[in-house]
């Protein structure tokens, strides 16, 4: 997958890019990553690119022009991909949208700045995501959000795909608690279960745990679980101890 990020501070994504999961699926070309800096495209000597709100109120917007001859450029050099506009006014990212983004060879981050985009920027964009009901200084931090996130779903990434599928949000309940060495720590031991070595006991404890901390911590994801018969009878064995 190639992913085109279009930001006014394309430096700040180095550092992250290059750790971990991220920085070994660049390393192995898995993922692509383009960096394009907004103000290339910006007006004049000073490369302006925001300028005050018609209609007063404080703070920048993001011009029309620049914005989208940056995106226009970039659609021209390349496969049509999605142009997805970091906002916090679009659809909340989840593992389901990442899932269903994740079989594209392409995409493009559109990162704002200041107040917000230019109204008619919104017209270029197949999508606008946002990572949740708070605010951000820009996009930036959303577009690290949805890279390291989307990376994890490309095959070849993470050694035991496997694993990912595992992962709280890809099934629905969240994950079953993780222990490990030492067996004892401040006199806490690790559930017996676990060190016995009898694998479909463990396959059972695992799933009950993750049903019953869902039930507890996110009623919201457990009421859309549709648990079978079996689940039901392994979720009131856990409650009962
Ligand atoms: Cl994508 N951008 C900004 N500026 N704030 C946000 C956001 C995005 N998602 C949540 N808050």
């Amino acid at each position: 997958m190639k992913i085109d990020i279009l930001t006014l501070i394309p430096g700040v994504f180095q550092n992250v890019f290059n750790e971990s999961v991220l920085g070994s699926a660049l390393e192995k070309q898995i993922l692509e990553i383009g960096f394009h800096s907004i103000r290339d495209f910006g007006e004049g000597r000073h490369r302006v690119v925001d300028d005050t709100a018609f209609g007063g109120g404080p703070g920048m917007v993001l011009k029309p022009g620049p914005l989208i001859q940056a995106i226009r450029a970039l659609r021209e050099n390349g496969e049509v991909a999605p142009v997805i506009g970091l906002t916090p006014q679009g659809v909340k990212l989840s593992q389901k949208l990442l899932k269903e983004l994740s079989h594209k060879p392409r995409l493009m981050l559109v990162c704002g700045r200041y107040e917000g985009f230019d109204e008619r920027i919104r017209r270029e964009f197949d999508l606008e995501v946002s990572i949740g009901d708070y605010v951000l200084s820009g996009g930036e931090i959303a577009a690290m959000v949805f890279v390291d996130s989307m990376a994890r779903l490309i095959p070849g990434t993470i050694g035991d795909q496997a694993s990912v599928e595992q992962d709280s949000f890809f099934n629905g309940p969240l994950d079953h608690p993780q222990y490990t060495r030492p067996a004892v720590w401040e006199s806490l031991p690790v559930p017996q279960v676990l060190s016995e070595g009898n694998h479909e006991s463990i396959n059972l404890w695992r799933k009950a745990r993750s049903l019953k901390k869902t039930a507890v911590r996110r009623p919201d994801l457990f009421c859309r679980l549709n648990l079978d018969g079996k689940e039901k009878n392994l979720l009131q064995t856990c409650f009962a101890d």
